[in-house]
């Protein structure tokens, strides 16, 4: 199978960046004569990277290197390669990359997280969970359906949509947590194709809707801390979002058993209230994420409660050098419906565009940019820009709503309500060859995405996406206000 491992949320050089046209083959020596053994983008990062490192990547394999030049966070890594993305990830090259520092002192928040030479005694308090959903055949192996035949008389396309019917962390499915009287922090990352999440913790699994027993408080979104510590009775979470939340189980007694559930829906998500807007998932299987058993504590918790927490401040971006008008939108193709992304026209429709068309989202090296997201689907779907973690400004039909305290931290995906417009602020301080795409796996694969690339200063912008979409000037700080 094709490979191409991308850093999700991580500052990284192009060629260490995982572009979708940077996959390759292993080194085998039966591949068919006529098979391309890499994507067209492969050569060149490899010539790039033995510049920059003096090394050079056998074939067969790439090697990358990270920076970590930004705020502590939780990533994750998942391949990205063109096309394939959704059947890859599927398999199984998902996981977390957890960037640590010294924002906070020791022991503020719980800890440790696991670690490669932890003993097998050890115990942790920093606990990353993936959650995904898969299906499976009655011998065990992973279902995914190979293809779909679309609504009309067309061609067979790729599977639009992917809802298993089980729920896995970190790769079992309904896994137990045994959990102290004590404070734990979760990082949660949907690593699902494209269900949407709506969790809480509950002490009735099946009962809907759940009745949330713990406040879930959320102290970072996907690039870091937010300003201050935000109590959720229900998460949300989209595909490729993480949130960083403490659970307080003190006054739990022991001997409790608790479960996170899931309210978001068995299928496509458009917003709204889990059991009035749409079902909420099936309280007896994909409902269910996950057991807590909680047992006596063991000696004294230094962690800071949630609530009396200050979280580290982070600089805001400056001023915007432009504004680019952007779109999500729907088309017939074939006889079935394909999302794409794109610009607006000279009357501000939609205008759909093909990963392959001209590239029309090229900012300058060393500015920072407003885009304004319009979606004219019916769909919610999660916006992910590569190499930048961006601000939320505005939401709503005019993009002018303000974002809610748990949408003010740094972010590399935002959800796209229909029929609103996003607006988010980017800085963008690497060159080169990078993408933005839609984070519904099978949204992706059937061309949701684009070309971002960031030119040097001076550079030639050619079919710029900015002009297209009309906005063409330089915009002051006063389109920043929110
Ligand atoms: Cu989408």
């Amino acid at each position: 199978m094709p490979q191409v491992v991308h850093l999700h949320g991580a500052h990284s050089a192009q060629e260490s960046d995982g572009h979708a046209e940077a996959w390759y083959l292993p080194a085998a020596r039966d591949l068919p004569p006529d098979f391309a053994v890499s994507g067209s983008a492969y050569r060149e990062f490899r010539s790039r990277f033995a510049e920059r490192s003096g090394l050079r990547w056998t074939p067969g394999s790439a090697t990358f290197e990270y920076a970590n030049d930004q705020r502590p966070c939780t990533l994750w890594y998942h391949d990205h390669t063109l096309g394939l993305t959704r059947e890859n990830v599927y398999a199984g090259p998902a996981g977390f990359y957890l960037l640590g520092g010294d924002e906070l002192p020791e022991e503020v928040l719980p800890g440790p997280a696991p670690t490669r030479a932890d003993p097998p005694t050890a115990s942790y308090h920093d606990i990353p969970l993936m959650i995904q959903d898969r299906s499976f055949t009655a011998d065990g192996d992973l279902q995914y359906p190979k293809r779909y035949s679309g609504n009309g008389d067309g061609p067979p396309v790729s599977v639009p949509g992917f809802s298993g019917s089980t729920i896995v962390v970190n790769g079992r499915t309904w896994p137990t947590l045994t959990v102290r009287r004590r404070r734990y922090r979760f990082r949660l990352l949907n690593g699902c194709n494209s269900r949407f999440l709506l969790l809480s913790v509950a002490a009735n699994a099946t009962a809907r809707p759940a009745r949330p027993v713990l406040p879930v408080w959320q102290i970072g979104s996907d690039g870091g801390f937010l300003p201050e510590p935000v109590a959720h009775e229900r998460v949300s979470l989209g595909p490729a979002q993480r949130v960083d939340a403490i659970v307080d189980f003190t006054d739990v007694p022991a001997g409790t058993e608790l479960y996170l559930v899931n309210e978001g829906p068995d299928g496509m998500y458009a917003g709204g209230r889990p059991g009035v807007d749409f079902p909420p998932a099936d309280p007896q299987t994909t409902g269910q994420v996950l057991r807590f058993v909680v047992t006596d504590a063991a000696g004294a918790d230094p962690s800071v409660p949630p609530e009396q927490l200050r979280l580290p401040a982070h600089p805001r971006l400056g001023a915007a050098q432009r504004v680019r008008r952007l779109s999500l939108n729907e088309r017939g193709s074939g006889g079935s419906t394909v999302m794409l992304l794109g610009v607006l026209d000279e009357r501000g429709r939609g205008l759909p565009l093909r990963w392959s068309d001209p590239v029309t989202e090229q900012p300058t090296l060393g500015d920072t940019e407003v885009w304004e997201v319009r979606n004219f689907t019916r769909h919610v779907h999660p916006v992910h820009l590569h190499q930048v973690q961006f601000e939320l400004l505005g939401r709503g039909h005019s993009g002018r709503v303000q974002p809610g305290p748990a949408d003010r931290g740094l972010m590399d995906t935002v959800l796209a309500y229909p029929w609103e417009v996003t607006r988010i602020k980017a800085h963008f301080d690497l060159p080169g060859r990078y993408a933005w795409h839609c984070h519904l796996l099978e949204h992706e694969d059937n061309e949701m995405m684009r070309p971002l690339n960031v030119l040097p200063r001076g550079g030639a912008a050619a079919g710029d996406g900015g002009a297209a979409g009309g906005a063409g000037g330089a915009p002051t700080a006063s389109t920043d206000a929110g």
